[in-house]
């Protein structure tokens, strides 16, 4: 293709709809390299009306709360040939619909592993040592006298630690609890090398993963067949008294199920970062003292946003220099654990 006097292939003019208000410096950057329609209102719109804002748009940078299914592909306007989601999950995104008209897709893998590995040990360890009720005790002004027996919680060291979905998160969450003297378990659709697997313990069935598991992390994307992967009959076979994280996505929980297991004392606690249908979520999560809660923070940190924000613009770049876009998924339509 013919360079235009931005330096940018003539049939393309750097056109970027930015679906959600991004962190300056990727902003800064957006706006020095590209021709960026921005949200710095950080309104959020439906996708009838993002389908109408992208007319004329060569690319749309968009994050996990833009839902573009299969009739959003469809209708789509023409000048839209690449999505880049500001994240490493990408339910949100019919991909095979993309592809069907040659539109890439590019996500945002490894450099949210470490925060949100971070964000799981967090969970874990603030349900096993009942971090919100201790929390709460000090802010109510109801922590009067120290007792030996005051909210006791379950011991870290030397427990088993079950991991669903030994992809980056799973891994770098494998190596933060090693560090917690835990013995490393985990369930993947195939078995890690042993330079991956590090002496982690492989179960070739999520059933055999679970019945050990006195942790459980959940670390596996919303595929179809992680839908509700931890329902009744999953907990029922958790070792009685575990602790339950999820920092995946909330698709992977069926709340009731969870909640009644929490409420009856067949799990000790749990530690959610995401739910089901968020920012809405089952009220019962909002009242168990049980549950240590956070509002999907996982990749929320100064520096691992902007390195999101950069790797959009990264996989731009390359597409807008007729190059292969480093993170596309198009060709990658078998992802499952792996791709966290
Ligand atoms: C992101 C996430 O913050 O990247 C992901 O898949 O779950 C989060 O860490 C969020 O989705 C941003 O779009």
């Amino acid at each position: 293709m013919m360079s235009a006097a931005n330096g940018l292939p003539r049939a393309l003019s750097g056109k970027i709809l930015v679906t959600r208000r991004l962190p300056p410096n990727v902003t800064a950057r957006l706006q020095r390299d590209f021709n960026p329609t921005l949200n710095p209102e950080d309104v959020l719109r439906t996708p009838a009306e993002w389908l109408q804002l992208a007319n004329g748009h060569d690319a749309i940078l968009c994050c996990a709360t833009e839902w573009m299914d299969a009739q959003f592909m469809a209708n789509l306007p023409g000048s839209v040939r690449m999505i880049a989601t500001f994240s490493v999950g990408y339910e949100h995104i019919d991909v095979a619909g993309a592809t069907a008209r040659n539109i890439i897709v590019t996500h945002t893998p490894e450099v949210l592993t470490d925060a949100t590995a971070d964000m799981t040990m967090l969970c874990l360890l603030a349900a096993a040592r009942r971090a919100r009720e201790g929390d709460a005790l000090v802010r109510t002004g109801e922590w009067s006298v120290w007792t030996t027996e005051m909210l006791l919680g379950v011991h870290v060291t030397g427990k088993r630690l079950g991991i669903y979905g030994m992809g980056r998160i799973g891994r770098a969450v494998a190596r933060r609890a090693r560090g917690f003297g835990m013995e490393i378990h985990y369930h993947n659709r195939t078995r890690l090398a042993p330079e991956l697997e590090l002496g982690a313990i492989y179960h070739e069935s999520a059933e055999r993963l679970l019945a050990v598991s006195q942790f459980l992390s959940l670390n596996a994307p919303a595929a179809a067949q992680n839908d509700k992967f931890l329902n009744e009959a999953a907990i029922g076979r958790l070792p009685d008294g575990a602790v339950v994280v999820n920092t995946a996505r909330g698709s992977l929980v069926d709340d009731d199920a969870l909640i009644a297991a929490l409420t009856r004392g067949k799990l000790a606690a749990a530690g959610l970062d995401v739910f089901a249908g968020e920012p809405r979520l089952d009220e019962r999560y909002r009242t168990l003292a049980n549950v240590f809660t956070m509002p999907h923070l996982g990749s929320a940190t100064h520096e691992t946003r902007d390195a999101m924000g950069f790797c959009c613009l990264d996989n731009l770049s390359a597409f807008f220099a007729g190059k292969p876009c480093p993170n596309a998924l198009n060709d990658q339509a078998s992802h499952d654990q792996d791709s966290r």
